[in-house]
């Protein structure tokens, strides 16, 4: 924890020199990456800042309804503007914000410090100033604690924000990453003005009828390996197709599986456009699956992991093979 405290007091300090300051979340941005930019945009803006929030990707609908999330942009040309400081939210790396090459120039530019605010297993510190709490739920917990450290005055915005972040991040507060602390912030930020029945109706619980059907075709072949305590299934192109879905549909079907009784290891394979072979792992057990997913060249959080392989997916014989 005191490392904490020192990295809390180090970003305060920047803070308060900073006039104005850049928040970047991750591409394909969920409710945690963007609950925790606009929170602590709100903030920044409270206290009298510029705070501009950028994303690689453009705000998911289902995330339209966060506080000042109308002021996300996706414009390249806010990195020819000068920042005091950059601040990175729940990105593992710097690959992940999409754009590393156009923060290596505005840094080569106009010298400035960057701040790593993340949760990751994997993140290697690649800022300046790093608080990366891994038994931390989401990013969203981390500025949670952050802002309480430096005793803000809260109003809703920034609660309904870090609230969002918690609750998708921890699956409604019942994934395995959900702790005391994060059960204690929730409970708290309601008490600040967040509102879970809009998290959960918006953020939770928005599953599209062809994203349904796309899932029954994976339930249908959730198969339990005989050597492992693994279960599997699979989806593949002519699945996306035939039920009119997209790749991005498929994402929230292994969360969702945590409600199998059976396997400590629940394993997601999907073919990909690209020719890839994405595999998510998920466990309540006690794996490292960012180890394990290692072994693949991929990461991830210890009970929850993801992959890469080039190939496609074939099943004959009662075999589910990668060629
Ligand atoms: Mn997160």
């Amino acid at each position: 924890m005191q490392n904490h405290k020192n990295s809390s007091q180090a970003i305060y300090n920047e803070i308060k020199q900073a006039k104005k300051i850049l928040l970047i979340s991750h591409q394909k941005p969920d409710g945690d990456t963007l609950g925790a930019n606009f929170a602590l945009a709100a903030y920044l803006r409270q206290i009298g800042k510029i705070a501009d929030s950028f994303c690689f990707d453009p705000l998911p609908t289902y995330l339209k309804f966060l506080p000042q999330s109308e002021k996300l942009s996706s414009d390249h040309l806010l990195f020819q503007q000068s920042y005091d400081l950059i601040i990175i939210v729940d990105s593992s790396n710097l690959e992940m914000t999409g754009v590393k090459e156009l923060l290596a120039v505005a840094v080569m530019k106009a010298p400035k410090k960057i701040i790593n605010i993340d949760h990751h297993v994997s993140n290697p510190h690649y800022g300046d100033i790093n608080l990366v709490i891994n038994d931390s739920s989401s990013t969203c917990e981390i500025v949670y604690r952050l802002l309480k450290d430096w005793q803000i005055n809260w109003h809703a915005d920034i609660a309904q924000n870090l609230a969002c972040g918690i609750m998708t991040d921890t699956g409604g507060l019942k994934n395995p990453g959900t702790g005391y602390q994060a059960v204690a912030a929730v409970s708290e930020l309601v008490n600040l003005g967040a509102n879970l029945t809009k998290i959960t109706k918006q953020a939770l619980q928005n599953t599209k009828l062809n994203q349904l059907k796309l899932w029954g075709r994976a339930l249908e072949r959730l198969t339990k390996s005989p050597n492992y305590s693994l279960v599997y299934t699979w989806l593949t192109q002519k699945d996306y197709q035939e039920c009119q879905a997209s790749e991005e549909d498929s994402e929230g079907l292994s969360n969702f599986l945590h409600i199998l009784k059976e396997g400590e290891v629940i394993l997601v394979l999907k073919e990909s456009q690209s020719g890839l072979i994405r595999g998510s792992l998920r466990t309540s057990g006690d794996i490292d699956l960012s180890q394990l997913a290692g072994l693949f060249g991929g990461g991830g959080h210890k009970k929850a992991a993801g992959f890469s392989l080039p190939g496609k997916l074939v099943y004959d014989n009662n075999r589910l093979r990668i060629v």
